[in-house]
């Protein structure tokens, strides 16, 4: 045995009930982002993209993903060798779909919302999908065709006319073969062959073969977030995105019945994202032999994965904390805010109500963060860093958006007309009151 393998792999443990109030705030936080400097980084890279288009976009893909190609594009109808998968990846890969349609499909606004606001006065709001989206599927130390089931399901139930997924080609020039697969269920109209802020600046601003977006979504690394960031501030590009990403994270809630193998599992499946994964144990009154068995289980767990070190750098930075009652615990869970939420308690459905702020929850011990993330019908693109306390996670409406609108009948515009004319006085604003006076005159006549 050599000796990093010897080394125990464990996680660090506070206790609520001693931890002065400025540490427990310490623990709610995230690493920073450098945001700053990653922006400088990548602002040259947007420009190059923004300006000479296909060619700059060539260039970065051979120098970042060593991919010489002819033409950074596929269009669909996508040719069938391009997605040639195992037959039982590709029945999985159907459930999954046919799961997360389902449940994507019963999150569409079709119907238009209708309120008579006085007599006469009718207001109503309707959806119309976003017309053009950009999907980010990531490449780098995973291939995640799950992550175009999770962009590319919904855009297509909202009905998005021209969906784009773009994703880092390996060496040789190709594409994983399972998104491949996945674009064609989602009906993409194009494959965009790049990664990182050339993807994101090639999808915001569009170049000779790049169909321009309305809106990029998905998750990435710092390149790709702060690419994104850019183009959203840019007004020229007209573009938005779904939300700032951060590394993925799970916070864990466990009693004395939390089975400590499965809450290992589930500590690790998200510890082996990526070096920078958190993950966080908040123990409920267990006592130290309960906690010894799941920090056991970690590390025996941990030392027999393929990705045992990626593991071991972020559970080295990965807490337990140790609360004293449940309500103690989703406090505290809901002042982090993670994005998923896994409740190993006795009466888990009971503490959901409790939940005020998190990406996607997980009840009970046999709900796993796994099936969310691929194939029970939820969105796995959720906001992370503590943004679940403003952000949804992707879903249909993302890809949608609403438009109002008001129709005022003559009689309706008697009642009404006069207090808006009372209001554009208020606002000294003469035009506003004269476009209700004009026509409440013509009406007395
Ligand atoms: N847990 C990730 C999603 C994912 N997991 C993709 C496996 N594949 C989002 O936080
Ligand atoms: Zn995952």
């Amino acid at each position: 045995l050599n000796g990093a393998d010897t080394d125990v792999i464990r996680m660090r443990t506070y206790d609520l009930s001693v931890i002065p109030k400025s540490e427990r705030s310490q623990l709610l936080r995230r690493p920073v982002l450098k945001s700053d400097e990653m922006l400088s980084k990548v602002k040259p890279i947007v420009e190059e993209v923004r300006i000479r288009g296909d060619a700059a976009l060539l260039e970065f893909t051979a120098k970042f993903d060593k991919a010489k190609l002819s033409s950074p594009v596929m269009h669909a109808p996508f040719p069938e060798e391009t997605m040639q998968i195992e037959e039982s990846v590709r029945q999985a890969i159907d459930k999954a779909y046919a799961n997360i349609r389902k449940f994507h499909a019963a999150q569409t606004e079709n119907s238009t919302l209708k309120v008579e606001t006085m007599p006469g006065v009718v207001c109503s709001r309707f959806a119309r999908p976003v017309a053009r989206v950009g999907l980010y599927v990531p490449g780098g130390t995973a291939i995640l065709p799950s992550t175009a089931l999770m962009l590319g399901i919904p855009a297509q139930v909202a009905g998005c006319k021209e969906i784009v997924i773009a994703t880092p080609p390996k060496a040789d020039g190709s594409i994983s073969e399972e998104v491949m697969y996945v674009a064609k269920l989602v009906g993409a109209s194009t494959v965009l062959k790049a990664g990182g802020a050339q993807a994101v600046a090639a999808m915001a601003y569009g170049t000779q073969t790049v169909p321009k977006v309305d809106k990029i979504f998905g998750p990435g690394n710092q390149w790709v977030t702060a690419a994104k960031m850019l183009v959203q501030n840019d007004t020229d590009a007209l573009v938005s995105i779904d939300m700032p990403a951060g590394p993925s994270e799970v916070l864990v809630i466990a009693d004395s019945t939390g089975n400590p193998d499965f809450v290992a599992a589930d500590l690790l499946s998200q510890a082996e994202h990526g070096i920078d994964s958190q993950v966080v144990l908040v123990a409920v009154d267990l006592t130290s032999s309960q906690l010894d068995a799941i920090e056991k289980a970690v590390d025996e767990q941990a030392k027999a994965l393929p990705r045992v070190d990626i593991v071991r750098q972020s559970v080295a930075k990965s807490i337990i904390v140790k609360a004293s009652s449940v309500e103690e615990a989703v406090q505290f869970s809901n002042d982090y805010a993670p994005e998923h939420l896994i409740l190993h308690l006795k009466e888990a459905s009971q503490a959901v109500p409790l939940v005020e702020n998190a990406g996607s929850v997980f009840v009970g011990p046999y709900s796993p963060e796994s099936c969310g993330d691929y194939a029970s019908g939820t969105n796995h693109t959720l906001p992370t860093n503590g943004y679940a306390r403003q952000f949804s996670g992707v879903n249909t409406l993302s890809f949608q958006k609403h438009i109002t609108s008001q129709e005022v009948s003559a009689e309706g515009l008697k009642v009404l007309g006069p207090i808006v004319a009372t209001l554009a006085d208020c606002e000294g604003l003469d035009a506003h009151a004269n476009a209700v006076r004009i026509r409440l005159r013509q009406i007395a006549n």
